[in-house]
């Protein structure tokens, strides 16, 4: 069983409806076990001025779906949820990525573990400490040894 932390945001159309209906296809999809998500936050765009506000929310699942599996299948849902790809951090109906899976870290273009920005979004971060309690053991990322949330780099708890 694998511990998945997922990041999810959108600013066009209906904002929650597209969460609500992408958090249900993952849970479908990926056979999302465990399944806790964090409160909705309004952000400010990142990135990429001139669009309007993001809902985000973080995901804590366990799942048996291999990283490459849950890959695809975000993929998919983003496609079906009408995501386009056209302005790099431009605005989206969905945007889904995964932030952490088990320990693993990966410097594969396709699949970056952990998120290689996650560290620097505070659309990421405060959501996601709503997960993992303070102190809590979760990170390995790079190749520092345990990092915990409170230690994130310009994250004040
Ligand atoms: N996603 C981006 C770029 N900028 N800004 C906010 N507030 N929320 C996001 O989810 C977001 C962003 C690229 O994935
Ligand atoms: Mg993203
Ligand atoms: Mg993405």
């Amino acid at each position: 069983m694998h511990k998945i932390y997922l990041s999810a945001g959108s600013n066009m159309g209906d904002r929650l409806e597209t969460l609500r209906t992408a958090v249900n296809l993952l849970i479908s999809k990926a056979a999302l076990q465990k399944v806790r998500i964090s409160g909705v936050y309004e952000t400010e765009p990142v990135g990429y001025d001139d669009q309007p506000y993001f809902l985000n929310i973080c995901i804590e699942a366990e799942s048996e779906t291999d990283a490459y599996d849950l890959l695809n299948v975000i993929h998919n849902i983003e496609r079906e949820l009408h995501r386009e790809r056209k302005i790099r951090f431009g605005p989206r109906t969905i945007d889904i990525d995964i932030l952490l899976f088990d320990d693993v870290r990966s410097d594969d273009p396709v699949l970056t573990l952990p998120h290689p920005r996650m560290y620097e979004r505070a659309f990421v971060l405060r959501p996601l400490s709503e997960l993992i309690s303070l102190g809590e053991d979760v990170i390995i990322p790079e190749d520092k040894s345990v990092v915990r949330i409170g230690d994130f780099p310009g994250f004040e708890v």
